[in-house]
């Protein structure tokens, strides 16, 4: 039981790590956090330092929402055909994501957990998250709201699980509609500028001078 607890912290410090704040702080003496919507995301990298390390960004957080649900297999936890391994792998990304929403290494706040999410579920199903991912695609290029998009994408998850992959794993479902409803909760700021009509749209470009 301490060696899971201490994989799980382990979880939540690999998800810690705030690969924006640290790009913007190391290659552009900026904090991404100071400009475009104030959060430790891919988007907002995109936005205010552009593509390139928007993109890196991207990479580094999905990984660590991947690797953090297979440091599973450093253990002996794994017990093939019991319910054990699939409940400790959702401990795993839940920590991750929190690390990444409140990042111990960058004063607590970090970003949406979207790209972390993306990671995590890649990680459990990998076939559905691709339909969500191009669900999330079909939704940035019609809607050209990221934020929307990723809230969108939130909720297809489980419901791709549900109604195409007829999961019925309860574990698994309720993690997916938890995430979903979390994001909601870390997309809040969006949702208001959303309903105001204030939300910027995507753009490859990045946004003015820094
Ligand atoms: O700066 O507030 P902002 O406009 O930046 O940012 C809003 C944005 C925050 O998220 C990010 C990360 C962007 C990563 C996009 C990749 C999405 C791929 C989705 C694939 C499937 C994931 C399944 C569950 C996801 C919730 O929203």
């Amino acid at each position: 039981t301490i060696l899971k607890i201490a994989i799980i912290f382990a979880a939540y410090l690999l998800g810690s790590i705030p690969t924006s704040v640290w790009v913007g702080k190391i290659f552009y003496g900026v904090d991404v956090r100071d400009h475009g919507s104030g959060n430790a995301g891919a988007t907002n990298t995109i936005r205010v330092l552009g593509l390139l390390p928007g993109i890196f960004v991207f990479i580094v957080d999905v990984l660590k929402g991947y690797l953090a649900v297979r440091l599973l297999y450093l253990t002996d936890f794994y017990i093939p055909k019991t319910g054990m391994f699939i409940n400790f792998q959702l401990f795993l990304g839940i920590a991750a994501l929190l690390g990444h929403i409140f990042p111990i290494f960058a004063q607590f706040r970090g970003g949406k957990g979207v790209a972390v999410l993306s990671g995590v579920v890649f990680a459990l199903h990998p076939y559905a998250t691709l339909i969500v991912f191009g669900i999330w695609t079909v939704s940035v290029i019609i809607t050209k709201y990221v934020s929307l998009s990723s809230m969108i994408a939130g909720f297809s998850f489980p419901l791709v699980l549900i109604f195409i992959y007829r999961t019925s794993n309860p574990s698994l479902i309720i993690f997916a509609f938890a995430l979903a409803i979390l994001m909601l909760f870390t997309h809040q700021k969006n949702i208001e500028r959303l309903i105001k009509g204030e939300e910027s749209k995507f753009s490859l470009k990045k946004k003015g001078k820094i």
